[in-house]
């Protein structure tokens, strides 16, 4: 899954796609590098960000659906507004990615009746405040069982489970330690049920890894990609497409060989 953020104020971007244009040229270069999937995100959840409105959200978003809803890939638009969902999911989206996993008001009603996936995320707390001390008892339960309760939401307005991916969140409300064990765990995660996508590219956690600033994450990134695919997750958010997609070519060829 490629990430294109249409927003000013992403904390990975050195590149700011906020023409429309710049953004779709992007995207099918990511097509071309192998993504699977385009995430479009109108808004940006890094930590300490300031909310926008659904009216900014949309005007970012819908020039850039109409531009690449026959780019033979699916679409996924990150929102947690209801309002942005109804009306990116009638331009043409194909998936809806809410890091609050469809728990504020009327999410899962705006979602129901159309075929869309769901990409349903762990979060704790709120991304103006969410990295001020996180605390948890026990990090892995505790996401495992907030999902289920989105999952089971979800089911009971009649969504199918094959629609829903579950993802855990990774700096979303968590320390290096809960993001750690959260990976470690993930094959705990795919014993859920539901497919998995990870989001590790360029975070923090790389960065508290390595020493490095965000534009030399790659190859932490990298890394942290594929011992998430090992785990078990079936889709990866990444913002470098092409050396994600190289990195598990060849990966998988090694450990697929003994057939
Ligand atoms: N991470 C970010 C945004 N959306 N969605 C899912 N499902 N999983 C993630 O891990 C995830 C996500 C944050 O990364 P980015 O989009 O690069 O930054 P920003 O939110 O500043 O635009």
């Amino acid at each position: 899954m490629g990430v294109v953020n249409l927003t000013p104020d992403s904390f990975s971007d050195p590149v700011r796609l906020t023409e429309p244009q710049a953004a779709i040229d992007v995207a099918l270069r990511m097509v071309e590098d192998g993504a699977d999937i385009l995430d479009l995100g109108g808004e940006s959840t890094r930590p300490g960000a300031e909310p926008v409105s659904a009216a900014e959200e949309l005007q970012r978003l819908l020039p850039v659906i109409e531009g690449l809803k026959d780019c033979g890939r699916p679409l996924s638009i990150d929102t947690r507004k209801p309002e942005v969902m109804r009306e990116v999911l009638a331009a043409g989206a194909d998936m809806i990615n809410d890091i609050a996993g469809f728990a504020e008001a009327g999410a899962v009603e705006a979602v129901a009746a159309s075929a869309c996936g769901l990409c349903v995320m762990h979060m704790k707390g709120e991304p103006q405040t969410m990295q001020q001390a996180p605390a948890y008892d026990d990090v892995v339960s505790e996401v495992e069982e907030f999902l289920l309760g989105r999952v089971e939401a979800l089911t009971a307005a009649g969504v199918s489970p094959a629609r829903i991916v579950i993802d855990p969140g990774i700096g979303f409300g968590k320390d290096t330690r809960h993001n750690l064990l959260l990976l470690e765990a993930l094959d705990e995660l795919v014993g859920l049920g539901q497919a998995i996508l990870v989001g590790v590219s360029r975070k923090s956690l790389i960065g508290e890894l390595t020493g490095r600033p965000v534009d030399r994450r790659l190859a932490g990134s990298l890394a942290a990609a594929l011992a998430s695919v090992a785990r078990g997750a079936r889709i990866v958010r990444v913002h470098d497409v092409a050396e994600t997609c190289d990195a598990l070519k060849v990966w998988q060829a090694i450990d697929q060989a003994g057939g």
